[in-house]
């Protein structure tokens, strides 16, 4: 079967957010691979009909439309994306071996399962719960600082190796959440001390011109951000959360798509 070629009798459109990081992964990808692609700006109060249509089921960004045909959640449109087009620009982002294809699969799980939803819940929180929170991030951060510093990724520049990977895509993308919220929360979540391998492999991340390019300027993030607490202050949600068990999840990812969402920009 003939692969997906990125020449003109093939197309590719993305239906997103542009404060959300989910969306953001795929933008990367689709420039890392050096592809081209349609943007469509969704807002989350008034969902358009192709996104309606594309994704009945979550209604959610981001969508990738391949010739009209639609490939849902961000990481398994990553992980389209390279297989698809596996050579493109030289920029394989899954590893080639399966026991380190499945660790990055494990470890991006790990992201949206665990990582991400406790910093969304240093967001949505206050006071005790707020503290919980933090110190969840910080149990995470550890476990991707032990990683990097003598497990599974050990020595690498990038989670992928010497070039940015599915992994890096995933973790990275998220992770400039962590200084806006440090910022509008007043809290610390990146101790360079405390995580000086993370703290590396984020200013690396950061540094790589696709990035720069995709994510937004902090400045806008921290006016969004501010702007979305402020709302949740004032709908009295944000001392609702708390950081133990069952609410944890499901309160962390409703902030992380309050925070995501475009409606505020
Ligand atoms: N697992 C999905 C999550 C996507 C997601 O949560 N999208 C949020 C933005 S962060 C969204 O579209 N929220 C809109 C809504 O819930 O109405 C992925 O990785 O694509």
């Amino acid at each position: 079967m003939d692969r997906p070629s990125s020449s003109s009798s093939s197309s590719l459109k993305l239906l997103g957010s542009w404060a959300d990081s989910h969306t953001h992964r795929v933008q990367l990808a689709l420039k890392l691979k050096g592809l081209e692609f349609e943007y469509q700006e969704e807002d989350f109060l008034s969902p358009s009909p192709d996104l309606l249509h594309h994704n009945p089921v979550y209604k959610k960004v981001p969508v990738l439309l391949h010739d009209g045909r639609a490939v849902l959640d961000s990481v398994i449109a990553l992980q389209f994306i390279d297989e698809a087009w596996p050579a493109a620009a030289d920029a394989p982002l899954m590893p080639a071996d399966p026991f380190d294809r499945a660790a990055v699969r494990f470890w991006c799980h790990f992201a949206d399962d665990k990582l991400g939803p406790a910093v969304g819940l240093v967001f949505s929180s206050s006071g005790e719960g707020q503290k919980a929170a933090v110190e969840q991030v910080h149990e995470n951060l550890k476990l991707l600082e032990g990683e990097l510093r003598e497990g599974a990724f050990k020595g690498r520049r990038f989670f992928g190796g010497d070039r940015i990977g599915l992994l890096d895509i995933v973790l990275g993308c998220g992770s400039y959440w962590l200084a806006v919220f440090e910022e509008v929360m007043e809290v610390k979540l990146v101790d360079p001390e405390a995580f000086p391998f993370f703290s590396a492999w984020l200013r690396e991340f950061e540094e790589q011109k696709e990035v720069k390019e995709t994510i937004p300027a902090i400045d806008k993030l921290l006016e969004y951000a501010r702007g979305i607490r402020q709302m949740m202050l004032s709908m009295g949600s944000a001392t609702a959360a708390t950081a133990n068990g069952a609410t944890t999840s499901a309160t962390g990812n409703a902030s992380v798509d309050a925070v995501d969402s475009s409606s505020a920009a």
